[in-house]
């Protein structure tokens, strides 16, 4: 009878236990609905302040929202004012802004010691670059002047124009890909520089503008949202954004040359295709991230 009672008791205990661990599961999913629900709202009133307009509740996004893991952190020179970032055979190409400070540069990796530099004159404002064909491209902000270089020497090889501001610049394996500070990417010959195309990028029907610094990765071009600490990811066929990459906390205030919502905000990515490595910073950052994403889940 003991025995029994005994029996009795520890078959309650179990279920007590077990009531514990369903309890506890219970929590843990509820505690990750709560931090990707808070997350959708946040980037969703986002998106709606964003667009200028109210984002109803049955409005939600579908799309995915990552968050990320540094895998290394390199020096990054703080007074680059960094516009455009690429890495192309174990070196970082760095296209910087501002009146009298723009420049292109080649910079190394491990100690973010800038190997070679070509300061533009002060009357440009520096913006994108990227690598085609053994030249490397390079906006200017309001000038409507485009600069090509040989990526060795730096020697300048020509110039052209673009009819639109130049913010950010990338290419596929046909085209080259511009932002220039709207909704608007556009796509052009990148031996006559004539505009072929264009795309309007939109997140739940609403227009995503403040596209700024950008990279083509792996079929979806990556887009830095100018002021904020995020990246889009956008389909080059429709303008969707597919998935959206929170890099909130990334650089510590503290390493902030101003006070957030200045200028020093984070722009610029680059991709090693042959490693698999993805490098971000930002304007003015004393830092440069290589970044793994880690998705967090569906965005609602
Ligand atoms: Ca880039």
């Amino acid at each position: 009878m003991t025995n029994d009672k005994q029996q009795t008791t520890n078959d309650k205990q179990q279920t007590t236990n077990d009531k514990q661990q369903t309890t506890n599961n219970k929590r843990q999913i509820f505690i990750a609905l709560v931090v990707t629900i808070s997350l959708a709202i946040g980037i969703f009133w986002f998106y709606g302040q964003k667009a200028g307009t109210s984002v109803s509740s049955k409005q939600q996004p579908q799309a995915s929202v990552y968050g990320y893991r540094v895998v290394n952190t390199y020096p990054h020179d703080r007074e680059a004012f960094t516009q455009g970032l690429i890495y192309h055979d174990g070196v970082l190409y760095e296209g910087t802004g501002l009146r009298g400070r723009s420049s292109l540069r080649r910079v190394e990796l491990a100690t973010g010691k800038v190997l070679q530099i070509h300061p533009l004159d002060k009357r440009y404002f520096g913006e994108g670059i990227t690598l085609w064909q053994n030249r490397i491209m390079q906006l200017t902000w309001t000038s409507g002047t485009g600069f090509v270089y040989h990526p060795e020497t730096f020697e300048k090889l020509g110039e052209f124009t673009h009819r639109t501001q130049g913010w950010g610049l990338t290419h596929d394996n046909q085209r080259l890909i511009m932002s220039d500070g709207t909704d608007t990417l556009y796509f052009m010959n990148p031996d006559t520089f004539e505009e072929i195309g264009s795309i309007q990028v939109q997140y739940q029907d609403q227009p995503v503008t403040n596209l700024n610094e950008l990279e083509y990765i792996n079929g979806e071009i990556f887009a830095n949202v100018w002021q904020t600490d995020f990246i889009v990811r956008i389909s080059p066929q429709t303008g969707r954004v597919l998935s959206v990459i929170d890099l909130t906390g990334l650089l510590e205030t503290q390493s902030k040359t101003f006070p957030y919502g200045s200028e020093d905000v984070l722009n610029g990515i680059a991709y090693d295709e042959p490693g698999d490595r993805l490098f971000v910073t930002g304007k003015l950052w004393p830092k440069l991230f290589e970044i793994e994403l880690v998705e967090l889940g569906i965005g609602n």
